[in-house]
């Protein structure tokens, strides 16, 4: 896959492109990815790329010349290509939008800053506009990365034999078991007794059940979406139990940090 970005800081991407398992994708050549920084292709004595909003108001926002120049200098790599705006405004980044994406063959990113970019670029240009989330950050290169990030692991090859565990629990839509190693004892808590059994169907049973409980207790959300079969319809069943009896019908917590 071939993956363009535009921005105005493309050394933040360095460390990003140059480490882990994206870094390691790209020496592998099984993803392309360039940088084009948006001020190249800006004009005048100050290369501005940015400017104030007709009608008035506060902030900034990035000058559509720019920003054209630059997708106009971009390669095109194959048919299906999307261009890409990160914005506030875009739907939601979720997995199953990661996976639409790892089937093209170039996506172009392009990372706004200040207030925005100028709305004709948007209108003219912009396949696909995408949020992260419900947060307010700086500007779109973080989502970029995120969005190369989560991409680039679902492309062919990129992740290698043990790693390959696409299935993992939220591909699955149910938050994962807990996971133990070596020490079987670490500051008086032992790994739980069956899974020194080596009984396999066993194991899988207690694992399945502790997805299903963690994801009822912290993701609720995500077990209303999920059709569930009969096993797990019967493990919900015993774990919504336990929690009735033990008294903890629901968290009472009133913000995120709340202990
Ligand atoms: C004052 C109104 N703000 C909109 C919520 C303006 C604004 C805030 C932050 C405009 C741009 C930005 C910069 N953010 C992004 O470019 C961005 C972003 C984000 O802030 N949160 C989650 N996903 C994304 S994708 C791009």
């Amino acid at each position: 896959m071939r993956l363009d970005v535009l921005t105005l800081f493309p050394d933040l991407f360095t460390p990003f492109l140059n480490e882990s398992i994206v870094g390691r994708a790209v020496r592998r050549g099984l993803v392309d990815i360039r940088l084009t920084n948006i001020r190249s292709f800006a004009r005048g004595p100050h290369h501005t790329t940015d400017d104030r909003p007709y009608g008035g108001g506060d902030g900034m926002v990035m000058k559509p010349g720019p920003i054209f120049r630059a997708l106009q200098s971009i390669e095109r790599i194959g048919e299906k290509r999307r261009v890409i705006l990160l914005t506030p405004q875009g739907i939601r980044f979720e997995q199953s939008v990661a996976w639409e994406l790892s089937r093209m063959d170039q996506l172009v990113l392009i990372c706004g800053r200040y207030e925005g970019v100028d709305e004709r670029i948007r209108k003219g240009y912009v396949d696909l506009e995408i949020s992260i989330g419900d947060y307010v950050l700086t500007g779109g290169e973080l989502p970029a990365m995120i969005v190369a990030d989560a991409v680039t692991r679902l492309i062919p090859g990129v992740l290698g034999g043990e790693n390959s565990n696409l299935e993992d629990s939220f591909e699955e839509g149910l938050l994962e078991y807990p996971h133990y190693t070596r020490p079987r004892i670490f500051q008086n808590e032992e790994v739980p007794e069956v899974l020194l059994s080596g009984d396999h169907e066993k194991i899988r049973k207690w694992r399945r059940a502790e997805s299903i409980r963690r994801t009822f207790q912290k993701r609720p959300d995500l077990l209303e979406k999920k059709e569930l079969n009969r096993e797990d319809k019967e493990l919900l069943a015993e774990i919504r139990k336990e929690l009735t009896e033990a008294g903890v019908e629901k968290n009472g917590k009133t913000t995120p940090l709340a202990k």
